[in-house]
């Protein structure tokens, strides 16, 4: 198999990897994987960039489905899944193990421009073990989209979301609500303690009736974003004194 340069003819990659004729090749809709599948009954998916294996369906890893081989491929159209047309004239869809996970992280009692708000992710299991950790801005409109470092079709996973003076929220991923995610974060960790507590009243305290261009200008201690600390600020932090992060 190999991967064409569109615009200049040049051959990028030969992916060999199938122990078989291939019968079907499938872009995802990001562009960052392919999936292949072959008369040796199998789905692969590659990396793009590298031409790296990513992962096997086969009749040990739990996809006995595609033993009667897979003729055609297709991603749905947000990469979330994955159609496979059989030889047996049936299809089977399933989970895209490289999808997107996708959502959106509410900064609350926040005025200013969330995207300029870095927003820190940990995926873990249920046991605790962390899978992928990683930091982004929020688009405009409150959403984060990730491609996870590992396949999310574990499930039972676990994701953190915690920004600059919010203290961390987490919510339970699984195969229906992973691009649909939500989580609400708490606002007031001034100094990023994941508590919200004395400390955190003392630096708005101290910053008090600061402008930026003030002596005691703090701005952790603007908790709404509004390039004043004031009594907005105070009451927010009052509101959700004693917030514990998770
Ligand atoms: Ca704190
Ligand atoms: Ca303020």
């Amino acid at each position: 198999m190999n991967l064409w340069d569109a615009q200049t003819g040049q051959v990028i990659h030969t992916i060999a990897g199938h122990d078989g004729t291939v019968h079907a090749v499938a872009f995802s809709p990001n562009g960052l994987f392919i999936a292949t599948s072959a008369a040796d009954r199998t789905i692969k998916f590659w990396d793009v960039q590298t031409a790296n294996l990513l992962r096997t369906y086969d009749e040990e890893t739990g996809s006995a489905q595609f033993e009667k081989g897979v003729v055609a491929l297709a991603f749905s159209p947000d990469g979330a899944k994955v159609a496979a047309g059989r030889i047996d004239a049936t299809l089977v869809v399933f989970r895209n193990p490289f999808a997107e996970l996708k959502g959106s992280v509410f900064l609350t009692g926040f005025s200013g421009d969330v995207s300029t708000q870095p927003v820190s992710f940990i995926l873990k299991t249920a046991t605790g073990a962390i899978l992928d950790s990683w930091t982004q801005n929020l688009d405009s409109n409150q959403r984060f989209s990730h491609i996870p470092a590992v396949p999310i079709e574990a499930g039972d996973l676990t994701l953190i979301a915690r920004g600059s003076h919010w203290v961390g929220r987490s919510t339970s991923v699984n195969s229906s609500n992973f691009q649909s995610l939500s989580l609400t974060l708490i606002n007031g960790d001034c100094n990023g303690d994941n508590v919200i507590d004395l400390s955190d009243y003392t630096i708005v305290v101290t910053a008090f009736n600061a402008l930026p261009t003030s002596g005691n200008w703090d701005a952790r201690a603007d908790l709404n974003g509004d390039n004043t600390v004031d009594l907005t600020d105070y009451t927010i932090l009052v509101t959700n004194f004693n917030s514990i992060g998770a």
